[in-house]
Protein backbone atom coordinates (compact mmCIF):
# COMPACT_ATOMS: atom_id res chain seq x y z
CA UNK A 1 0.00 0.00 0.00
CA UNK A 2 1.21 3.32 -0.75
CA UNK A 3 0.57 7.30 -0.99
CA UNK A 4 1.89 9.58 -3.69
CA UNK A 5 2.46 12.77 -2.17
CA UNK A 6 1.43 15.92 -4.79
CA UNK A 7 4.72 18.36 -4.33
CA UNK A 8 8.02 19.03 -5.82
CA UNK A 9 9.23 21.00 -2.83
CA UNK A 10 12.11 18.73 -0.86
CA UNK A 11 11.92 21.02 2.48
CA UNK A 12 7.48 19.95 2.78
CA UNK A 13 8.51 16.29 1.60
CA UNK A 14 11.29 15.48 4.56
CA UNK A 15 8.85 16.63 6.96
CA UNK A 16 5.95 14.54 5.65
CA UNK A 17 7.97 11.33 5.56
CA UNK A 18 9.25 11.99 8.82
CA UNK A 19 5.57 12.77 10.06
CA UNK A 20 3.80 9.95 7.95
CA UNK A 21 6.69 7.20 8.52
CA UNK A 22 4.36 5.07 11.14
CA UNK A 23 1.26 4.52 8.77
CA UNK A 24 3.50 1.45 7.54
CA UNK A 25 2.82 2.53 4.09
CA UNK A 26 5.34 3.49 1.08
CA UNK A 27 5.81 7.40 0.91
CA UNK A 28 6.58 8.40 -2.79
CA UNK A 29 6.91 11.93 -4.07
CA UNK A 30 4.90 12.76 -7.11
CA UNK A 31 8.58 12.19 -8.88
CA UNK A 32 9.43 8.92 -7.37
CA UNK A 33 5.70 8.21 -8.46
CA UNK A 34 6.90 8.69 -12.36
CA UNK A 35 4.11 11.94 -12.17
CA UNK A 36 5.02 15.13 -13.69
CA UNK A 37 1.37 16.74 -14.48
CA UNK A 38 0.90 20.43 -15.56
CA UNK A 39 -0.36 21.78 -12.13
CA UNK A 40 -1.89 25.66 -12.90
CA UNK A 41 -2.35 26.86 -9.18
CA UNK A 42 -5.34 28.93 -9.85
CA UNK A 43 -7.21 28.53 -6.60
CA UNK A 44 -8.41 31.28 -4.42
CA UNK A 45 -7.47 29.44 -1.10
CA UNK A 46 -4.95 27.07 0.82
CA UNK A 47 -7.87 24.17 0.23
CA UNK A 48 -8.66 24.47 -3.64
CA UNK A 49 -5.17 24.40 -3.75
CA UNK A 50 -4.39 21.58 -2.60
CA UNK A 51 -6.85 19.70 -4.53
CA UNK A 52 -5.88 20.90 -7.74
CA UNK A 53 -2.45 19.77 -6.84
CA UNK A 54 -3.69 16.53 -5.76
CA UNK A 55 -6.43 15.99 -8.31
CA UNK A 56 -3.83 16.51 -10.93
CA UNK A 57 -1.30 14.04 -9.53
CA UNK A 58 -4.19 11.35 -8.81
CA UNK A 59 -5.21 11.48 -12.85
CA UNK A 60 -1.93 10.05 -13.44
CA UNK A 61 -1.28 7.59 -10.66
CA UNK A 62 -4.80 6.85 -9.12
CA UNK A 63 -4.56 4.89 -5.58
CA UNK A 64 -4.06 7.45 -2.58
CA UNK A 65 -2.73 10.98 -3.35
CA UNK A 66 -2.11 13.91 -0.98
CA UNK A 67 -1.02 17.40 -1.46
CA UNK A 68 -0.38 20.24 0.48
CA UNK A 69 -1.04 23.91 0.10
CA UNK A 70 0.63 26.41 2.65
CA UNK A 71 2.24 29.60 3.19
CA UNK A 72 2.57 32.27 5.69
CA UNK A 73 0.16 34.74 6.34
CA UNK A 74 1.07 38.36 7.85
CA UNK A 75 -1.83 40.06 9.62
CA UNK A 76 -0.65 43.71 9.06
CA UNK A 77 -0.07 42.82 5.56
CA UNK A 78 -3.40 42.15 5.11
CA UNK A 79 -2.78 38.25 4.72
CA UNK A 80 0.24 38.45 2.42
CA UNK A 81 2.09 36.48 1.16
CA UNK A 82 -0.50 34.15 2.09
CA UNK A 83 -1.25 31.77 -0.89
CA UNK A 84 0.87 33.25 -2.94
CA UNK A 85 3.93 32.26 -0.58
CA UNK A 86 5.75 30.37 -2.92
CA UNK A 87 5.75 32.66 -5.70
CA UNK A 88 6.20 35.92 -3.47
CA UNK A 89 8.63 38.25 -5.08
CA UNK A 90 9.35 35.90 -8.25
CA UNK A 91 10.35 32.14 -7.94
CA UNK A 92 14.59 33.47 -8.45
CA UNK A 93 13.74 35.80 -5.36
CA UNK A 94 16.06 33.64 -2.72
CA UNK A 95 14.36 33.36 0.33
CA UNK A 96 17.74 35.44 2.10
CA UNK A 97 15.62 38.58 0.25
CA UNK A 98 11.83 37.60 0.73
CA UNK A 99 12.35 37.64 4.53
CA UNK A 100 14.17 40.28 4.95
CA UNK A 101 11.36 42.21 2.77
CA UNK A 102 8.58 40.63 4.73
CA UNK A 103 10.71 42.45 8.38
CA UNK A 104 11.06 45.57 6.76
CA UNK A 105 7.70 45.88 5.34
CA UNK A 106 6.07 44.78 9.11
CA UNK A 107 8.39 47.40 10.11
CA UNK A 108 6.45 49.68 8.12
CA UNK A 109 3.39 48.87 8.83
CA UNK A 110 1.44 50.97 11.50
CA UNK A 111 0.55 49.37 14.78
CA UNK A 112 2.73 46.99 16.72
CA UNK A 113 0.73 44.15 15.58
CA UNK A 114 3.59 41.40 14.12
CA UNK A 115 1.26 38.71 14.05
CA UNK A 116 1.48 35.96 11.61
CA UNK A 117 0.78 31.77 10.97
CA UNK A 118 1.69 29.44 8.68
CA UNK A 119 -1.14 27.87 7.39
CA UNK A 120 -1.05 24.56 5.65
CA UNK A 121 -4.58 22.10 4.34
CA UNK A 122 -4.06 18.75 2.91
CA UNK A 123 -5.88 17.45 0.43
CA UNK A 124 -6.46 13.44 -0.07
CA UNK A 125 -8.16 12.40 -3.15
CA UNK A 126 -8.93 8.72 -2.50
CA UNK A 127 -8.66 5.55 -4.82
CA UNK A 128 -12.77 6.30 -5.51
CA UNK A 129 -11.84 9.65 -6.37
CA UNK A 130 -13.24 11.26 -3.64
CA UNK A 131 -11.76 14.15 -1.69
CA UNK A 132 -11.08 15.03 2.07
CA UNK A 133 -9.48 17.87 3.36
CA UNK A 134 -8.17 18.97 7.14
CA UNK A 135 -6.31 22.30 7.63
CA UNK A 136 -4.25 23.44 10.78
CA UNK A 137 -2.30 26.66 11.40
CA UNK A 138 0.83 27.20 13.55
CA UNK A 139 0.89 31.09 15.39
CA UNK A 140 4.00 33.69 15.80
CA UNK A 141 5.14 37.19 15.46
CA UNK A 142 7.21 38.31 12.67
CA UNK A 143 10.75 38.62 14.13
CA UNK A 144 12.91 41.47 14.50
CA UNK A 145 15.59 39.58 13.02
CA UNK A 146 15.91 36.11 11.12
CA UNK A 147 17.42 33.78 12.93
CA UNK A 148 18.00 29.88 12.65
CA UNK A 149 19.30 27.27 9.93
CA UNK A 150 16.65 24.54 10.15
CA UNK A 151 13.65 24.18 8.24
CA UNK A 152 12.99 26.19 4.97
CA UNK A 153 11.16 29.09 3.54
CA UNK A 154 9.99 31.53 6.04
CA UNK A 155 10.67 29.76 8.64
CA UNK A 156 13.65 32.40 10.04
CA UNK A 157 11.20 34.64 10.36
CA UNK A 158 8.10 33.18 12.04
CA UNK A 159 9.03 33.66 15.41
CA UNK A 160 7.31 31.18 18.22
CA UNK A 161 6.97 32.85 21.40
CA UNK A 162 6.06 29.72 23.75
CA UNK A 163 9.79 28.56 22.41
CA UNK A 164 11.07 32.29 22.74
CA UNK A 165 13.20 31.01 18.99
CA UNK A 166 12.29 30.71 15.36
CA UNK A 167 10.64 28.14 13.17
CA UNK A 168 14.14 27.80 11.83
CA UNK A 169 15.84 26.99 15.42
CA UNK A 170 13.89 24.38 16.50
CA UNK A 171 14.61 20.51 15.09
CA UNK A 172 12.10 19.09 12.60
CA UNK A 173 10.58 16.95 15.05
CA UNK A 174 9.66 19.60 17.79
CA UNK A 175 8.70 21.71 14.27
CA UNK A 176 6.63 18.20 12.98
CA UNK A 177 4.89 17.97 16.42
CA UNK A 178 3.70 22.13 16.71
CA UNK A 179 3.31 22.92 13.18
CA UNK A 180 0.72 23.88 10.52
CA UNK A 181 1.61 20.97 8.51
CA UNK A 182 2.30 18.29 11.48
CA UNK A 183 -0.84 18.38 12.46
CA UNK A 184 -2.88 18.83 9.86
CA UNK A 185 -1.09 15.60 8.45
CA UNK A 186 -2.20 13.82 12.04
CA UNK A 187 -5.59 14.92 11.32
CA UNK A 188 -5.54 13.11 8.00
CA UNK A 189 -3.92 9.81 9.62
CA UNK A 190 -6.68 10.08 12.26
CA UNK A 191 -9.45 10.88 8.98
CA UNK A 192 -7.55 8.19 6.61
CA UNK A 193 -7.53 5.78 9.96
CA UNK A 194 -11.48 5.87 10.31
CA UNK A 195 -12.01 5.67 6.54
CA UNK A 196 -10.37 2.62 6.10
CA UNK A 197 -10.84 1.03 9.84
CA UNK A 198 -12.28 -2.61 9.83
P1 LIG B 1 4.39 22.32 -4.07
O1 LIG B 1 3.23 23.12 -4.60
O2 LIG B 1 5.11 21.55 -5.14
O3 LIG B 1 4.00 21.48 -2.90
P2 LIG B 1 5.36 24.92 -3.26
O4 LIG B 1 6.53 25.37 -2.46
O5 LIG B 1 5.11 25.64 -4.54
O6 LIG B 1 5.50 23.34 -3.50
P3 LIG B 1 2.99 26.02 -2.02
O7 LIG B 1 2.41 26.63 -3.22
O8 LIG B 1 2.08 25.31 -1.04
O9 LIG B 1 4.09 24.94 -2.35
O10 LIG B 1 3.79 27.17 -1.26
C1 LIG B 1 4.17 27.00 0.05
C2 LIG B 1 5.17 28.08 0.42
O11 LIG B 1 4.83 28.59 1.73
C3 LIG B 1 6.55 27.51 0.55
O12 LIG B 1 7.23 27.55 -0.69
C4 LIG B 1 7.16 28.41 1.61
O13 LIG B 1 7.56 29.63 1.03
C5 LIG B 1 5.98 28.71 2.53
N1 LIG B 1 5.89 27.70 3.60
C6 LIG B 1 4.94 26.73 3.75
N2 LIG B 1 5.19 25.95 4.81
C7 LIG B 1 6.32 26.43 5.36
C8 LIG B 1 7.11 26.04 6.47
O14 LIG B 1 6.80 24.98 7.20
N3 LIG B 1 8.19 26.74 6.74
C9 LIG B 1 8.54 27.81 5.98
N4 LIG B 1 7.88 28.23 4.92
C10 LIG B 1 6.77 27.56 4.60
Amino acid sequence: NRIVFATGNEGKMKEIRLILADLGMEILSMKEAGADPEIVEDGKTFGENAEIKAKAVWAETGGIVLADDSGLVVDCLNGEPGIYSARYMGEDTSYEIKNQTIISRVNEAAGDDRSARFVCNIAAVLPDGSVVHTEETMEGIIAEKAAGNGGFGYDPILFLPEFGVTSAEITMEQKNRISHRGKALEAMKRKLEEIYKG
